[in-house]
């Protein structure tokens, strides 16, 4: 500790790290509450999803609750704009700043702008592919290489026994988003146990209905012998049921349909048999992230990667948890 105060007093920079309501070196957080209301600048990928929607809600809700000030930005999916209100919340000398990547790379030139400014960064719902972790403090979000696998085990189950060949299309999220690389990745390992599996094609529908609707079009006309449908998100799924139904198919039994998040227009549609599983994604980080805010903050150690737990749902566990699904 006292290594600490020495250190503060060579370094000004180093007093936020160190301690609490002193109003250290950083102080002036633009609260205007005298010191303690932490400041978070936070920067959305934008409203692609209806987890994307309760993913703010959650955030702004959690940030009223806990007495903290947040500056919100939405960067309607632009990695650059994203850049921007990163280095106008450094600007602003915000206490802590927390952002949803939107893509993996190109993050090091403006964390080591926040690094150097001593304003501690919590990766929030997806990661970036920076060498150097010390660019942030923590990473608080889902396993999705893991969700990508739990949707893969349910397709090696579900042909279990069967020789015939499964063609599958797959709807990626947002290109060079985590979630889009990991759920492929992970479903991939999976499947390609058995060969029989054959993933005929692949395409971006961008996290969004119109996107994955639209995808799905082009994917019925291309290929008449469509199996299962691998969506990325509940979103992109919702939107190929439409054009499934369009073209006179069945959602769930001439196409089988796989997703991720577990929204509840997406837990609707599994539970009418539309949807025939989904693994679930929670988007209620907003708890867990004020409460790593105000950690960073105080300068206290916090893990390195906080995981959220989750679950999957068959339709018969849709059906079950419907009622009490807030989102
Ligand atoms: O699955 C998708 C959203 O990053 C986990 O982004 C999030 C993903 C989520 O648009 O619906």
């Amino acid at each position: 500790m006292r290594r600490k105060w020495f250190a503060a007093l060579l370094a000004g920079a180093l007093v936020t790290a160190g301690v609490t309501g002193c109003g250290g070196g950083d102080a002036g957080s633009g609260s205007g509450s005298g010191g303690d209301k932490i400041t978070l600048g936070f920067s959305q990928v934008g409203a692609e999803s209806g987890w994307r929607t309760a993913n703010t809600k959650s955030i702004q809700e959690s940030a009223a609750q806990q007495g903290i000030d947040l500056k919100f930005s939405d960067a309607q999916g632009k990695q650059e704009n994203q850049i921007k209100a990163i280095r106008s919340f450094i600007a602003q000398r915000v206490d802590v700043i927390a952002f949803s990547p939107v893509v993996e790379s190109g993050w090091d030139t403006v964390l080591k702008e926040a690094k150097d400014a001593n304003i501690p960064v919590i990766l929030t719902d997806r990661a970036v592919d920076s060498q150097d972790t010390s660019l942030y403090k923590t990473f608080i979000g889902s396993d999705f290489v893991l969700e990508g696998k739990k949707a893969g085990e349910w397709l090696v189950k579900e042909y279990q026994g069967k020789n015939d060949p499964v063609n599958i299309v797959e709807l990626q999220g947002t290109p060079g988003a985590a979630p889009a690389n990991d759920r492929k990745a992970g479903f991939a390992e999976v499947i390609k146990a058995d060969p029989k599996f054959k993933v005929i094609a692949s395409q971006t529908g961008q996290f969004t209905r119109t996107d994955g609707k639209e995808v799905m079009e082009a994917f019925l006309k291309t290929y008449p012998d469509i199996d299962v449908l691998y969506a990325h998100n509940d979103d992109m799924g919702l939107g190929a049921i439409e054009a499934i139904e369009a073209a006179g198919k069945k959602p769930g039994t001439d196409i089988k349909i796989i997703t991720v998040d577990a929204v509840k227009d997406g837990m609707t549609a599994l539970s009418e048999g539309k949807i025939n599983y989904i693994v679930e994604c929670s988007p209620l980080l907003g708890p867990q992230l004020m409460d790593l805010a105000k950690k960073v903050k105080a300068g206290e150690q916090v893990p390195q990667r906080v995981l959220t737990e989750e679950t999957t749902f068959t339709q018969e566990q849709a059906k079950a948890a419907l009622p009490e699904r807030k989102y």
